[in-house]
């Protein structure tokens, strides 16, 4: 063979490696390990995208180095097979979603292994597999039997709860519920959103700003009470959010579970209300501004509004209520451009000022966070002052405001417009007109500033900053029983439970006594039962529900009951299964102590953005759980997280920004044209999309250029985080080079004959920074710039015509992690075997040095010239070299030389005077 032929080479080694189990991970303990984890596919019906081997090819590249490196390496890969487009499927054809499945996850299985990815195939698994989700279905069984001692700050068995005496006096029925108040996961009456054209609940985030479902894109989506199963993830925020400062994850994913656990502090506080022996309690992140608090508002679901609402008021007040149901919490808060809101009719007192203040209703206010309710504080607070000016209430300012430094976004920009205030802000004169508009309640000032207006008879705070006046009334608060020192937390807990067929089953009876028992271990998994209809009942039950026997069960006492019907939501699966790929046969339990104790946690995850917080977040509570219960030995799942950058594609669009699909676009002289139309188009990155038609398939790329070229393109597009698109021209870049690498080892007349005689420096030291600068890029996860370093390697290696043995045995190593089937051919016709194990060549640093150094010469300690030197001249022909150099003879010349410093392989400077 004389040509560089990817279709014959790497069909080749992909049968080798699978017929020897080359990358079957061991378990020699004795070795350090390498848990490299991608974050497994769904496998959709549309086969994999150029986007999946990104992710893929860089960890391949990571594991093939380190096992290079003697680690022991745990590289799997399984399917996330469980979700609605299966289950649309077989709605539309029959097709159970079972058969719909293995096709296509045999389909992906196929696609990557065309990739030379070195994954251990012997622990694939798939979350629809009743082996699998057996032990999610025990997880979950272990979650409802799991409640959290907040004083302790970790999960305990249901059993370790102590129940209150006066709980058990009340009978088993208090006493369940008690525990059901308590469990980890458990089933309540919960206010969900329901889509009426998928007939599914669906999470908060699944519902559009305009009402629409975002997997159906219909509107109509609305607010249901209806049992339905949780998870008390909110118990373990402090513990989610302490975890984030031991992990080495990018900030930005840091940052987005920062805010979404959304830890705050500050004051609970109880307002009496005038006329009944109720006190509304609000939740305030600024006790120090209660002052200034001149009205209160409460949610429309609050549960106090009732007693609240004067008759005059009641059919207002419910009109109201009934409106609001209808937004979503974004629509209330964010998207609103109006306050909306109904006076009760009642009033609070104020606990600092003993002013009534009037209680209103408005749906700013959201029943999910805090109380429920607040104190308004319009001088300081944007959205306070919104509705102060809408609804015309007091507006009292208690902040003298430091104006220096300040921007529009401290203020609410009501009389001036941002760019009028920035203006203002910028000179004295201005500060003072801004001043006084706050100070006379014009203007509202969220920033700093040193408290007025703010004493009575027992306390003053007036002239503290922020820091020392919420102390100061937090304390106070809490001397007059009037409130206390609260965190808050904006995670909520997790609806888990779906209306769907093609989920996993929860493993839970609901007995005919009021019981309610996780299946015992022995009888899991519980398998999902066959039907012939798909669709969820117009009452919003599952298919489940029509599973005739299949629902029924009976203990052994002869007590009846009936298997819940939900399934659970599709992050279930992906929640624990980097530890099944641990122990992936296991029948006997989860996960073998001592293989998790070795291999946990993940040294390196690697997957898409997209999934900063609620697998990432979900994940990482399963895993608290399992650890506070001592399934396993981490406290955190995933010590490294990357993010690859998305794969973009070229779009085209007319002038007024109409997409134009890539099949109906040419190009001439570097422009863009429609055409059908004729007219010039704009060239624009987008995400790849059937209808632009600029889907990239990677099997397309393979069968045309190779996986090693496909696995080097992908690396050289950019950095590996970056946002990028695909160029098909990048593409024969990369097949050029591996066809030079060919050609640096075969000639026209076949194989070369490697020469055993030492290499020449310019190789030797090519060959050592190569090894150098590669390892460091491959650890920095650069794999960009090591492929360029590869490139200047066979460069080098080119320009000589003889092959040298121990220079071409080093390249073929350092390409193998980048292209490995081009490298196990070449390695074979080195005469060599069992590539992937070979230790990774040893760099020898004073190789890699240039023979050359650059020396300064200066004059009284100021540079004038430089010049290139060999290594290692010695000190007199420095001096000499230095004494010749023309402008160091301009500025030496006529004076005294006081002294001559030489510094080998540095500088040179010549001490002069006069
Ligand atoms: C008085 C006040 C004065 C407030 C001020 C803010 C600024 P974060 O920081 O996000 O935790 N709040 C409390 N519960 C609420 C609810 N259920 N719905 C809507 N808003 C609510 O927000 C806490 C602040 O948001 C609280 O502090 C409260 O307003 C409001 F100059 O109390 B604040």
């Amino acid at each position: 063979m004389s040509k560089y032929s990817p279709a014959d080479i790497e069909p080749k080694w992909q049968n080798f490696w699978e017929a020897n189990q080359t990358f079957k991970t061991s378990e020699d303990r004795t070795k350090p390990k390498f848990y490299c984890l991608d974050m497994f596919p769904y496998p959709s019906g549309a086969g994999l995208h150029v986007g999946h081997p990104e992710g893929y090819t860089a960890t391949d590249i990571l594991c093939r180095y380190k096992r290079a490196n003697g680690f022991n390496v745990l590289h799997p890969m399984g399917w996330d097979a469980f979700g609605l487009p299966a289950e649309q499927y077989a709605l539309q054809t029959g097709t159970h979603p079972a058969v719909t499945t293995e096709t296509n996850c045999g389909n992906f299985k196929k696609q990557i292994k065309s990739l030379g990815l070195s994954y251990d195939w012997g622990r694939e698994i798939n979350t629809t597999d009743p082996k699998y989700f057996k032990w999610t279905q025990w997880i979950f069984i272990k979650m409802y039997n799991t409640w959290f001692d907040a004083d302790l700050q970790k999960g305990r068995p249901i059993s370790e709860l102590t129940i209150p005496s006066e709980i058990q006096d009340q009978g088993i029925e208090a006493v369940r519920q008690f525990q059901d108040d308590n469990r980890l996961a458990y089933y309540d009456e919960a206010s969900v959103w329901f889509c009426p054209h998928c007939k599914t609940v669906c999470a908060n985030e699944e519902v559009l700003g305009d009402g629409s479902h975002e997997k159906c894109g219909k509107k109509g989506v609305y607010k249901k009470g209806l049992k339905q199963w949780q998870m008390r993830i909110a118990h373990y925020a402090e513990r989610l959010l302490k975890g984030l400062d031991t992990v080495d994850w990018p900030a930005g994913v840091i940052d987005m579970q920062k805010n979404w656990i959304g830890r705050s502090t500050g004051a609970e506080v109880d307002f009496n209300i005038k006329g009944s022996e109720n006190k509304l309690r609000v939740y305030t992140t600024r006790p120090d501004t209660l002052f200034g608090a001149t009205y209160m508002v409460v949610a429309p679901e609050h549960e106090l509004l009732d007693t609240l609402v004067q008759a005059d008021k009641k059919d207002e007040v419910a009109a109201y209520i009934q409106a609001s149901g209808l937004k979503s919490d974004l629509e209330r808060t964010e998207l609103a451009k109006e306050k909306s809101g109904v006076f009760t009719g009642s009033y609070g007192i104020n606990p600092l000022t003993g002013e009534e203040i009037p209680i209103w209703v408005a749906d700013y206010v959201l029943i999910n966070y805090g109380t429920g309710a607040i104190m308004a504080v319009p001088a300081h607070d944007n959205r306070d002052f919104e509705f102060a000016k809408t609804f015309d209430l007091p507006i009292r300012c208690i902040l003298d405001p430091t104006l220096k430094g300040a921007s529009a976004d401290q203020t609410a920009t009501f009389k001036w417009s941002k760019k009028e205030i920035n203006k203002l802000l910028s000179n004295p004169a201005g500060q003072e007109e801004v001043r006084q508009a706050i100070l006379n309640g014009e203007e509202c000032w969220t920033g700093n500033g040193q408290a007025i207006n703010s004493s009575n008879d027992s306390i003053d705070i007036n002239g503290q900053k922020k820091k020392d006046a919420v102390r100061t009334v937090t304390k106070w608060l809490a001397e007059q029983g009037l409130g206390e020192f609260k965190i808050n937390y904006k995670l909520r807990d997790w609806l888990f439970s779906r209306q769907r067929y093609w989920g996993e089953p929860f493993p839970i009876i609901h007995w005919e006594d009021g019981e309610v028992s996780g299946v015992e271990t022995s009888d899991l998994p519980v398998r999902l039962p066959d039907l012939e209809d798909y669709h969820p009942a117009e009452s919003g039950e599952s298919p489940l529900a029509r599973a005739g026997d299949w629902l029924d069960v009976v203990d052994k006492n002869g007590r009846k009951g009936r298997r819940e019907t939900n399934t659970m939501p599709q992050w279930a699966g992906s929640c624990w299964y980097y530890l099944r790929y641990i122990d992936p046969m296991n029948e006997d339990s989860l996960i073998d102590a001592a293989k998790e104790n070795y291999w946990m946690p993940v040294d390196l995850y690697v997957g898409g953005a997209e999934h900063a917080v609620l697998h990432l977040l979900y994940s990482r509570f399963w895993h608290k759980v399992l650890f506070d219960l001592g399934v396993v030995s981490t406290d955190e799942p995933y010590q490294k997280l990357f993010n690859q950058g998305m794969i973009l594609a070229f779009a085209y669009e007319t002038e007024n920004g109409s997409k134009v699909p890539s099949d109906e676009v040419e190009e001439r002289e570097g422009k863009y044209w429609h055409i059908e139309t004729g007219e010039e188009l704009k060239q624009i990155v987008a995400k790849m999309s059937k209808s632009l038609k600029n889907v990239v398939n990677p099997d397309d790329v393979v069968d045309v250029y190779g996986a090693d070229a496909l696995r080097l393109y992908e690396m050289f597009m950019g950095p590996l985080e970056a946002t990028k698109p695909w160029q098909t021209s990048g593409m024969e870049g990369q097949y050029r080079f591996l066809q030079k690498v060919w050609r640096n080892f075969n000639s026209e007349e076949g194989a070369f004959e490697y020469s055993t005689d030492e290499a020449p420096k310019e190789l030797i030291k090519v060959a050592h920074q190569s090894i150098m600068k590669i390892e460091s890029d491959i650890e920095g996860m650069r794999f960009n710039t090591a492929i360029s370093q590869l490139m200047i390697f066979n460069n080098t290696i080119a320009k000589f015509d003889i092959r040298y043995r121990e220079v071409m045995e080093i390249f073929v190593q350092v390409l193998a992690p980048f292209a490995p089937h081009l490298a196990e051919e070449m390695w074979a016709q080195l005469g060599k075997t069992d590539l992937s194990y070979t230790a990774w060549p040893a760099s020898d640093p004073s190789k890699a040095e240039d023979d050359e150094v650059t020396i300064v010469f200066q004059v009284n300690g100021k540079v004038r010239a430089k010049a290139s030197v060999p290594k290692g001249a010695s000190k007199e022909e420095l001096l000499k070299l230095a004494q010749a150099n023309e402008r160091i003879i301009e500025f030496t010349t006529g004076k005294e030389v006081v002294k001559e410093i030489v510094v080998p392989n540095k500088l040179v400077n010549i001490v002069v005077k006069g």
